[in-house]
């Protein structure tokens, strides 16, 4: 005996319709831009705090009887003369400084 065909009419179609909006807008600008300067490039601040006074002496004075080794900015800063090395003239320097005997470094 043959199965009977029953036609199923479907009472409610399915809604399959879907609208997609777009709703966040992300603009990207560049907000920063590079310059390259040195940082706290003051000859004879060898803290980098600005500014020269005895302190930067003091680190100096550290520094030749190897209590405090400065690193490389430090060191640029501390060559108050400009030769290369950091010796006592550097002191020096930075002492006649800071009493005013000379006015720029
Ligand atoms: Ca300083
Ligand atoms: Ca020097």
């Amino acid at each position: 005996m043959p199965t009977p065909i029953v036609a199923v009419t479907p009472t409610e179609k399915p809604d399959i319709t879907q609208t997609i909006t777009p709703t966040v807008t992300q603009t990207i600008a560049p907000t920063t831009s590079i310059i390259e300067t040195p940082q706290h490039f003051i000859k004879g601040d060898a803290n980098l705090d600005g500014s020269i006074t005895g302190t930067d002496m003091l680190i100096i004075k550290k520094h030749l009887v190897e209590i405090e080794i400065l690193d490389k900015s430090n060191l640029e800063n501390a060559d108050a003369n400009g030769d290369g090395e950091i010796t006592t003239t550097d002191l020096l320097t930075l002492k006649r400084y800071i009493v005013g005997i000379i006015t720029e470094i």
